[in-house]
């Protein structure tokens, strides 16, 4: 565990120093996933979840060069603020970058997965990972690589169908990655709570999710674990309207001619305007939700290694 250059907030640093569970929340939703204000009201609402099942959350971004485990809401109100044009959205690449210039940083999947490693955290709760983008098999997250090598356990809701979701399960395996359902035999496609596709195995209880990432640990494996959780019930979209939304976000993206690190954002806000305030209300209940199974894996987990 590598803690110099981190900052930590008190109440972060007692936890893990007693073995009690903590979860790692991203910050790219924050500056570019989300628009005002669902973005902040989210990001409080997950610490809130996360509180609530026992679990201290550690909201994760780099603010003024320094690596922050833990936001104060006035640090979270700060990144708001400053907003997408000033902070960096940081995977692996950007980080050395944003810390060497000191500038501004919200961490993706990938970038919340390093530093959360870094702080001996060993779960994380978001919303979407990364994957492959349809149409553009090369534009491959770093996502994927990182959770190859990075033993950090992911909450997510799946995957949007923005990218192309076979190949995405395809690159998972290469990278070695269990796609664990969680209260499902499929992968959950985000605003949907199925894409028809296979997961590598169903649990039914955070104690079961806990066992796999327990062996990884005993064994000494560096990848990450994949849990994915459906969106509740009631704040599912039908799948014909979140394909519709999708199919014409990425053709827009496409004759945008956007590329690199801005077409997840931009395709991320233009299905949000396309369905309304549904698909942001999915959106946010699957975020709190995941909040709090990832709350409840860490505290199960923390009895397993007791
Ligand atoms: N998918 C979502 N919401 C998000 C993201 C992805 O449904 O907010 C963000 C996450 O931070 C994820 C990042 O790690 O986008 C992936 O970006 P890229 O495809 O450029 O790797
Ligand atoms: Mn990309």
């Amino acid at each position: 565990m590598n803690t110099n250059n981190l900052i930590f907030l008190p109440e972060v640093a007692a936890a893990l120093a007693e073995g009690q569970p903590v979860v790692a929340l991203e910050s790219t939703l924050i500056t570019h996933g989300l628009p005002y204000p669902a973005n902040i009201e989210t990001a409080l609402a997950m610490e809130q979840a996360v509180r609530e099942e026992g679990a201290i959350p550690a909201t994760i971004a780099i603010l003024d060069g320094k690596i922050h485990v833990g936001l104060e809401k006035s640090m979270i109100e700060r990144l708001v603020e400053l907003g997408a044009d000033s902070v960096r959205k940081c995977s692996r690449r950007d980080i050395p970058i944003v810390v060497g210039l000191k500038g501004h940083g919200a961490t993706t999947v990938a970038g919340t997965m390093i530093i959360a490693h870094m702080a001996g955290i060993k779960v994380f709760a978001t919303g979407g990972i990364g994957g492959v983008h349809r149409g553009h098999p090369f534009d491959i997250s770093a996502d994927l690589s990182e959770l190859g090598r990075t033993p950090v356990t992911v909450v997510c809701g799946g995957a949007k169908s923005i990218l192309d979701l076979p190949l995405t399960l395809e690159v998972l395996e290469t990278q070695g990655v269990p796609v664990v359902g969680y209260g499902t035999d499929n992968l959950p496609a985000f605003f949907t709570r199925s894409s028809g596709l296979p997961i590598d195995i169903r649990v039914d209880t955070p104690r079961e999710a806990a066992a796999v990432v327990q062996a990884r640990d005993q064994l000494a494996l560096q990848q990450g674990i994949l849990i994915t959780v459906p969106v509740p019930e009631t704040d599912e979209l039908s799948s014909e309207e979140a394909e519709a939304a999708i199919t014409e976000a990425t053709r827009q993206a496409d004759e945008a001619g956007v590329h690199g690190k801005d077409v997840t954002p931009f395709i991320l806000s233009r299905v949000l305007e396309l369905t309304g305030g549904r698909s942001r209300q999915a959106n946010i209940a699957l975020l709190i939700n995941n909040a709090r199974i990832a709350a409840r894996i860490a505290a199960a987990l923390t009895h397993l290694t007791q």
